[in-house]
């Protein structure tokens, strides 16, 4: 992690302190590091005396629902549920900051409010490529495993908190580590010793990592962990370039009666296998088809997910879509499509 500078800090500050009502947004199907660093945030400018709510781009995960059940009520919002209260909020406030994502269009169909919004903006992020010029101060760190830990590193060196975890609320100190542990899929992956320093401090602190582990991974539904053994038994393909794939439509979603979230981690698990060196998970969405995708080191999920499937995000996990029917005509085109570009993208010595 490269060092936070002592001035943008104070500029930080001093946007805090000038604004009446301030607005926490993240990325469209909110993680727990989007949920996390918001609920985070917003507790420590709660903690401040500030006005602030978080309004996300559609709602938050049920899974999520121990982060987001300590934030107070009509403090949370988002703008599928509710357009009009999302705008109001907007044009309503002073400063808006940008959790976990790097420009505008990653909120969806809540973009243009945003854009249009003449707040002060500030962006908090770990993402590749920044569109540094929407906003009135940067906060960009691709070496760090997440956003809820680059904030923390961000709080801790406010003059409020001065380098000490202790003085975190506490809902804002477990929400942090929360975020943090879920971009890592708990310490598997993207772990810095800024993130090892991060947790131990946060332990110190109090925080009940048993509880966030029990609510993150020992409550899924029956139905997440039966799909996934069909998933891996039936419908994982493995191409001879060291590519896995899984294309999963929404009849089988809804056979297993299975919700948004329900699938998160999916895209990790064939990387397990030795010769895979690159995973990609393909949902039917309703207008498209949501694209996953881990890589590792050596093979760009990023470059990969930028030059075929209209995405990007980070090094070694990106994301992207399928627009039917520009790209494929339906869910049934999207294992050539894959094995095609991926053999391309594989063989191809500058992307490795
Ligand atoms: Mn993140």
């Amino acid at each position: 992690m490269n060092t936070i500078s002592p001035s943008d800090i104070a500029r930080l500050e001093r946007l805090v302190q000038d604004a009446r009502k301030i607005a926490l947004t993240a990325h469209m199907r909110p993680d727990g590091d989007a949920v996390g660093s918001c609920t985070a945030l917003y507790h420590c400018l709660t903690d401040m005396g500030k006005d602030a709510v978080i309004v996300f781009p559609d709602p938050s995960p049920d899974y999520l629902g121990f982060i987001t059940g300590t934030i107070d009520k009509g403090r949370l919002t988002d703008f599928e549920s509710d357009p009009q209260g999302t705008a109001e909020a907007f044009s309503g406030c002073d400063l808006i900051f940008s959790l976990d994502y790097n420009a505008f269009h990653r909120c969806g169909k809540m973009e243009q409010t945003l854009a249009e919004s003449t707040a002060k903006k500030v962006l908090i992020d770990h993402h590749l490529n920044p569109d540094r010029d929407l906003f009135d101060l940067v906060f960009s760190e691709t070496g760090t495993s997440s956003t809820a830990e680059y904030l923390y590193h961000i709080l801790l060196m406010t003059h409020r908190y001065g380098g000490d975890a202790k003085k975190l609320p506490a809902a804002a100190a477990a929400a942090l580590l929360t975020g943090m542990t879920t971009d890592t899929n708990n310490f598997a992956n993207s772990v810095f010793p800024s993130t090892l320093r991060m947790a131990s401090s946060l332990l110190e602190a109090g925080v009940d990592r048993d509880s966030i582990i029990g609510h993150l991974y020992h409550e899924y539904r029956e139905g997440r962990i039966r799909l996934m053994g069909e998933l891996l038994s039936r419908n994982m393909k493995i191409t001879r370039d060291g590519v896995a794939y899984i294309v999963l439509d929404r009849q089988t979603m809804e056979k297993y009666g299975l919700k948004e979230g329900d699938t998160e981690g999916f895209v990790n698990i064939p990387l397990s296998i030795g010769r895979v060196r690159m995973s990609c998970l393909f949902k039917e969405d309703e207008d498209r088809i949501r694209v996953s995708l881990r890589s590792k080191k050596g093979v760009s999920a990023n470059r990969c997910a930028a030059l075929y499937f209209n995405g990007g995000g980070h090094e070694l996990a990106a994301g992207g879509k399928l627009a039917v029917p520009e790209d494929v005509k339906s869910i049934r085109d999207v294992a050539g499509y894959a094995e095609r570009v991926t053999h391309d993208f594989m063989n191809n010595r500058e992307n490795m």
